[in-house]
């Protein structure tokens, strides 16, 4: 009875892991210490359950003329908002632009990822330990707004953006100087209403964005 019992509980644990496949602890697999915390803090259901992974957190369309050509210019902040690192091997951007993480990157918590059209503009422009990775070739942000898809390795899809210079998105971004910046976590960042213009010149590639300033 008793083994009867046990193999059942190991079933269904097993069926909340599978419908649930949440890499927990931010390790980069999904395993059996994965499956303690879920049973130790979310019983045998997914609800409730948190996604430790990155959001786009800043995209910089229009460089004005002042800093130079979009093409030198451009660029997209991913930022890892968890207490936990992440393994972002094989992720990737889609649609608007093209980029792929190397395999073992490790995002680090509370970090940022830039992807840039010219990464040698941003070579020792950025803080200390802040991932820089180019966009591939003959892709780049276009001024009147298009759609940034984060893609998990697995080709699925963790975050999208479709930005824009008018209907509630801020304007001064095409071409002004600043750049587009997400509010923060509290914020759905597919909305427009949840992204504002940077207080600083060319954005804040790398850093805490103006409006998570205590
Ligand atoms: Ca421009
Ligand atoms: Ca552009
Ligand atoms: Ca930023």
């Amino acid at each position: 009875m008793k083994t009867i019992f046990t193999s059942l509980l190991l079933t269904s644990c097993i069926s909340a892991l599978a419908q649930c496949p949440v890499d927990l602890n931010g390790n980069g697999t999904v395993d059996g210490s994965d499956l303690l915390m879920l049973l130790s803090s979310y019983g045998l259901s997914c609800e409730g359950l948190p996604i430790y992974e990155p959001k786009i957190s800043e995209i910089h369309y229009n460089p004005s003329t002042e800093q130079g050509t979009d093409t030198e210019w451009e660029f997209v902040e991913i930022y890892n908002p968890h207490e936990f690192g992440l393994q972002l091997g094989g992720w990737k951007l889609a649609d608007a632009i093209n980029a792929t993480v190397p395999n073992e990157t490790y995002m680090e918590p509370n970090s940022y990822i830039i992807f840039a059209n010219d990464t040698t503009s941003y070579l020792g422009e950025l803080p200390p330990f802040t991932i820089l990775l180019p966009f591939s070739s003959s892709s780049n942000l276009h001024n009147g707004g298009e759609t940034i898809r984060l893609l998990r390795a697995d080709g699925s899809e963790s975050n999208q953006v479709t930005y824009s210079d008018y209907n509630g998105w801020p304007s001064e971004p095409d071409g002004g100087g600043s750049s587009l910046e997400w509010r923060g976590t509290s914020y759905d960042n597919l909305l427009p209403e949840s992204w504002v213009s940077s207080n600083a010149f060319g954005g804040s590639p790398g850093s805490a964005n103006s409006a998570w300033a205590d």
